[in-house]
Parts: structure tokens; sequence; C-alpha cells
């Protein structure tokens, strides 16, 4: 297992690498390029990238993310031109010793919240907060403005301003495809990514819909072991993994996590890991808790028990943090709870090591 962390770059992060350097265990980071979805990543500026991370004793062996060009999911005839740049960044990418790609094809948004920064009752601490019935009186529209606000200046992954721009637009050309439709164009998709990545030793790593079920009426296939099941079969191949992410497929506790985890971590099919815990309150309603099971709903130890058995070389990022100890940042992305988050992850990793011998 290599413990790793997100990192926004030099830019836009305010976390410096000296920091995340000197969290215990840590070995590298899930980093990124601020690019628009569809642009062929230039060649200086991704070895300047790795130069840097390397220069801080950190590695830089997962990207996320690469996202996905609308005109791609929507199955457009443009498509073939984002393919294009698709594949011209992967090939840039193995070429300085990226291993895996974190994307994912959920329409329009990513991840969706209706409170960035909830506050926790029990100890004045805030996290990302969910409620469907917020989510009924505001609309897409309503929630992108509010998300924006909140996000305290930091363009948040997943809500670009360009990727959100054109959204009233987006949405309508959406109306009337159909989760078959936006599968068939995934594996168009699949069909022309995957032979390049296995061509260079590269895997994609799909992660799940945030929450997972479907919202705003956009169709989502990502958000279930049946999901994952279907998008394995699209393209069959090693280098078309998941990017399991226990909070995102959790925050439906229909989804069995570590028994999810051993499915797909025993078909080889885990790029990497997002570990985090979530806390449910209702229907379609949570928070996202501290790293610690006893804080929230799922079970750490099973979910590392799972990996540890089934993907035990694969990636892991401690997931969102709260903001606690007064950390101005990121919303989901300071640097204490994260760092804490790591730090009971390595934790258990040992224990596990002792307990069943080293891995
Ligand atoms: C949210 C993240 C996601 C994830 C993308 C991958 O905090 O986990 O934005 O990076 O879905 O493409």
């Amino acid at each position: 297992m290599k413990m790793t962390f997100r990192w926004y770059g030099k830019e836009s992060d305010p976390i410096p690498l000296k920091y995340v350097k000197q969290i215990p265990g840590m070995s590298g980071l899930m980093g990124l390029l601020d690019k628009p979805a569809g642009v062929d990543w230039p060649e200086e500026e991704v070895k300047e990238l790795v130069d840097y991370v390397h220069s801080c004793g950190l590695e830089l062996e997962v990207i996320e993310s690469v996202n996905v060009h609308e005109d791609i999911k929507m199955g457009l005839p443009t498509r073939d031109e984002y393919i294009k740049n698709y594949c011209s960044t992967i090939r840039t990418l193995a070429k300085y010793g990226v291993k895996v790609i974190v994307y994912n094809f959920m329409p329009v948004f990513d991840w969706l919240r209706t409170d960035l920064a909830r506050v926790i009752d029990e100890d004045g601490s805030n996290s990302l907060y969910f409620n469907e019935e917020d989510l009924g009186e505001m609309g897409p529209m309503e929630i992108v403005r509010r998300t924006a606000e909140d996000s305290k200046g930091f363009t948040l992954p997943g809500w670009e301003p360009e990727r959100l721009a054109l959204l009233e637009t987006t949405l309508k050309q959406y109306e009337g495809i159909t989760p078959d439709m936006l599968r068939e164009n995934y594996k168009y998709f699949l069909d022309r990514v995957i032979p390049v990545c296995e061509e260079v030793g590269v895997k994609m790593a799909c992660h799940p819909d945030d929450p997972a079920w479907p919202i705003f009426g956009l169709p989502r296939i990502a958000h279930s072991q049946e999901d994952y099941d279907k998008i394995v079969k699209l393209h069959d191949s090693p280098a078309n993994t998941l990017c399991l992410c226990t909070g995102s497929l959790g925050s439906n506790p229909a989804n069995d996590i570590p028994a999810i985890i051993r499915h797909f971590g025993g078909m080889n099919r885990i790029g990497a890991m997002h570990v985090r815990n979530v806390k449910y309150l209702g229907h379609r309603h949570f928070r996202e808790a501290a790293h610690l099971s006893s804080t929230g709903d799922l079970d750490m130890f099973a979910i590392m028990e799972a990996i540890y058995d089934t993907c035990p070389d694969t990636y892991i990022r401690p997931d969102h943090g709260r903001m606690i100890w007064d950390e101005e940042g990121r919303p989901g992305y300071g640097l204490f709870d994260r760092a804490l988050g790591a730090t009971y992850l390595n934790g258990i990793w040992e224990a596990l090591c002792k307990i069943k011998g080293d891995k």
C-alpha cells in the first residue's frame, strides 16, 4: 500500500509540500495540473510538476483527475478530438512515471454537497454535509451558486468555473440521455483510451458517483457493485480499474464497502482508493466524519483489512477531512484532519502487517 495525499499545485494549494512530506509514512501525491477538460496536457508543464514533487522528496505516481470532456460523455461528434487529447495526455504522464489516472464519468456534476462547512455539534469542527431535502428546494443553478460562494475562494475539484459556465445548456443537452446511452458513450471512450494505457503501463481508475445515487434527473452509472461490474466489462482489461472511494459509495448504506473492495480487489480491478468515513443522519442525509471508525458509520478496520487481503499494493489517500484547529482552507482538503486520517490508517495497516504477516 502506498499512502498518498491529494494536492492541487503550488499556485492553488496553500499546503506546502514540505508539510505533506512531514506526515509520517507519506509516499507521494495524487496531484494534478489545473487544466480544463479536453486539453492535451503540455509536456513541459507535466515535467515541471513531476520534478518539483520529486525535489520535495515525494512521488507522483497518481494523477487526480484528468477530467473527461462533456462531449465525450454525451457522445457528440466532437468527442474524437477530445479523446485524441486524452490519449496524448496518458502518453505524456506515463513518460514521467505516472501509473494511475483517477477520473470520473459523472455528467455535469462531480461530487455534490448542500453545505461545505456544517458545524459538528460535539466538537465545533465542521465538515461537508448533504441533505437531499435541501437540494430539492435549491435546484442545480442555486446549488452551484451556493457552492462557489462557500468555497472560500478556492476552486473546488469538479466545480471548475469553465465546466459550470455552460451549466444550463449542458443540463438541457443531457435530457433524453439514458444510463444505457451514457454507458455506450463510456464504452466508446474506454475502447480508445485503454489500449493506450496498456501500451504505456498506466491504469485508468474510475471514481464513483458522489453521492451514490442519481441527482437532478441526470444519468449516473457508477454508484453500486452492479454498476461497477458493468464498467469493468465495458472494456475488459487490467488497465480498466476503479478508484474505490469509501465515502462516496458509502453515502448509500446499502453499499457494503468491505465486500465491494473484496469483490473488485480479488479481480485486480482496484487502481486506487480514497478512504474516509461517513455519518448517516437519515434517508439521503449524511455528513462527513473523522476517519476513526467510532466517529462515523463505516468500519475502517474492515475496509483496510479488505484492502490488505485483496489489493495490498494499491495507492490510498485519506479523503476529505473536517476543518479542525481553526484551519482555513479548501473545504474537505485541509492539512490537519487529513494528516490525522493518514496516521490512523497507517496505524491500522501496521497492525494488519503484524497480525497477518508483512506486506
Ligand atoms: C472529491 C473527489 C472527486 C474526484 C473525482 C475524480 O473530493 O474525490 O472530485 O477527484 O471524481 O475524477
